[in-house]
């Protein structure tokens, strides 16, 4: 038997609604980062009325958590995004980038769901830049650095016409957003043929930008979310130098298998560490927070070694 590429926390799962200082019935898809030397997590939770909120936990090993006594970021319920938010906010990812924190999310309304951008410097307050996409675009997470001067972002139209792929976007202002390209597209009868989308927030390597996306998989027990990695260029991030044909995580813990939605093991955060390792942050059934640890070279590797073709 081959060693996991993940290696699961024995501690897993990590966080649980039954932790939350407040009343929600999930605690999954959390972005993380680090600041000021310790661990900030973003997590998405439902409440009892089935819409989500983002909450907030602190860590100082990556490992342990304790979540604030309040939310971070609720529904909009005045302004201009009042209107997009009107169904729940979902699915935070964190990028730190020059000196602030850039956290995109997918905000879910009558008119669908768009994604939304927002900003802090100390995780205390957060300010709403816009909605940068329009109806119908979530997943998205931005590059932590710049390409000529313009942002770079990851992101996943629905559509059936080029089914559920990954798409690169630039913008000079973080707000309005456009020389597009497909980059990654699902493939035929594989783990990933049903759809695939951003996960964490890309970490930088010497080898390229290292990508870890969700892809799924319909059967006739519904559909299954793994984990994969692809590897993009490092001058120029539209360049896909290779995507890992097999998994490197899918669901098999019971909190992975059972839960709010099953079989689902979903990403929006990786933190990388000195030592080489990545700490890779998952939701487990869209209900508790799951963290392990992967070897980032070997990460590397995979995209580069036993690749399949990203379009
Ligand atoms: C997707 C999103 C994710 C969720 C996944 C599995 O469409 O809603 O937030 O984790 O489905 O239910």
């Amino acid at each position: 038997m081959r060693e996991p590429i993940v290696q699961r926390y024995p501690g897993n799962p990590i966080l649980t609604p039954d932790d939350i200082p407040y009343p929600v019935e999930t605690v999954h898809n959390a972005g993380v980062t680090r600041h000021e030397g310790r661990y900030i997590m973003l997590f998405r939770a439902h409440r009892g009325n089935g819409r989500s909120i983002v909450g907030l936990a602190k860590s100082d090993d990556g490992y342990r958590f304790t979540p604030c006594p309040k939310p971070f970021l609720l529904p909009a319920t005045a302004g201009f995004h009042a209107e997009y938010e009107e169904f729940g906010v979902e699915d935070p990812r964190i990028c730190a980038l020059e000196d602030e924190y850039l956290i995109t999310y997918s905000a879910y309304s009558r008119h669908g769901v768009r994604i939304a951008l927002a900003r802090t410097r100390d995780f205390d307050s957060v300010e709403r830049v816009g909605l940068i996409s329009q109806a119908d675009m979530r997943n998205t997470v931005l590059f932590p650095g710049r390409f000529d001067g313009r942002y770079a972002r990851l992101d996943r139209p629905h559509s059936e016409i080029s089914p559920w792929s990954i798409w690169i976007s630039y913008s000079r202002d973080l707000v309005h957003w456009g020389d597009s390209r497909v980059v990654m597209k699902p493939v035929p009868y594989h783990w990933d043929e049903m759809k695939i989308g951003p996960g964490a927030t890309p970490i930088r390597t010497d080898r390229g930008w290292l990508h870890i996306y969700h892809g799924v998989v319909p059967t006739m027990d519904g559909a299954v979310y793994r984990l994969g990695v692809a590897l993009h260029d490092l001058e120029d991030p539209a360049h896909v130098l290779g995507v890992c044909d097999r998994w490197i995580l899918q669901p098999e813990d019971p909190w992975e298998v059972t839960g709010y939605v099953h079989n689902v093991v979903f990403t929006c955060g990786a933190v990388p560490e000195e030592d080489g390792t990545v700490k890779v942050y998952w939701g487990g059934a869209d209900k508790v927070m799951c963290v392990g640890t992967a070897v980032l070279e070997e990460l590397v590797d995979l995209c580069l070694e036993e690749s399949r073709p990203p379009l």
